[in-house]
């Protein structure tokens, strides 16, 4: 965001971390011990090697929710404080979420196809689709994110379940003990658990065979929470009905095998960019990093 880095630069004498490996590895050979602040989103991170290369580190500065890809336990170890923009994205990554559900089984995107490439001219009627009103979701994390999903997906009557390691206690919406668990009794399972180990996987062949051929997975939180290639392998075959994706295993790489598949949609991990929103997410970045300078404390730190 060229405002954030103006301000960044021109408040904070920030500097650009150089992206090839050999300058980048001269940088902070000489200038590894200058920085107290990186300022970095869930796409970089600071992770293992780099965290210990900025050996005067004080606080890493998140634009985003996500913050995987940053040692956490180093952190801590060192004593380096860390943030995220909470909140203020939850509307648009849930719209987003929204979006993907109806399309995947309404087949909106797969439809306007229909319509550019001259088929409907041609074939006639569209196939039916899937009734998206009143269905068994499931979330998968229920946050802050996942919540206002379940608030949006109860305007369309659908019945709300969850599984999160410890029990949400103030919502009425029925626990499930484990993911698959959650996958069976669920027609669309939302994930919406953070990324990082220990969630690295957690939608694997067995959650996506308890969803089955009729059963329908949305992915707005981080591609490692779904063993890929078994989701691949299970839409191929036909072992689930379909997919919404905004987020993949190794971005911005996806699977070829999705790409001809129109029970499938795909995203460009959009979730929270609109102007609206990635403007808070960037006064959200500069409030910590303006406090974290003020104070050596930061607004929103991770929890
Ligand atoms: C990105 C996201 O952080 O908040 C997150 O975790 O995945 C996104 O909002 C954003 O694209 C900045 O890179």
């Amino acid at each position: 965001m060229p405002a954030l880095k103006d301000a960044l630069k021109d408040r904070y004498r920030a500097v650009r971390l150089p992206d090839l490996p050999e300058e980048r590895k001269e940088f902070l050979r000489l200038r590894g011990g200058n920085f107290q602040v990186v300022v970095t989103s869930g796409r970089f991170g600071v992770g293992t090697e780099l965290m210990r290369e900025l050996t005067g580190l004080q606080a890493v500065v998140h634009l985003g929710v996500g913050h995987d890809t940053t040692d956490v336990a180093q952190a801590r170890e060192r004593g380096i404080a860390i943030s995220n923009t909470p909140d203020v994205l939850n509307d648009c990554v849930a719209d987003t979420a929204v979006a993907l559900y109806l399309d995947v089984l309404r087949r909106t995107s797969a439809a306007d196809r229909y319509v550019r490439n001259g088929d409907w001219a041609t074939k006639g009627h569209f196939p039916l689709t899937t009734k998206a009103s009143g269905k068994r979701v499931g979330i998968l994390g229920l946050g802050r994110i996942g919540r206002v999903i379940a608030r949006r997906l109860e305007a369309f009557d659908c019945t709300i379940s969850y599984h999160n390691r410890r029990r949400v206690d103030d919502v009425a919406y029925v626990h499930a003990d484990s993911p698959a668990k959650l996958a069976a009794m669920s027609d669309v399972l939302i994930v919406a658990t953070s990324g990082g180990q220990q969630t690295e996987g957690v939608v694997d062949a067995e959650v996506i065979d308890a969803l089955g051929p009729n059963g329908y997975l949305i992915n707005i939180a981080r591609g490692s929470v779904i063993d890929e290639s078994s989701l691949v392998q299970a839409l191929l075959e036909g072992r689930l009905g379909g997919a919404g994706l905004d987020v993949f295993a190794e971005e911005p790489k996806v699977p070829k095998e999705l790409l001809a598949l129109n029970n499938v949609v795909l995203l460009p991990h959009l979730a929270s960019g609109t102007q609206e929103t990635r403007h808070a997410m960037a006064e959200l970045t500069l409030a910590n990093l303006r406090r974290f300078i003020a104070d050596g404390t930061l607004l929103t730190p991770i929890s």
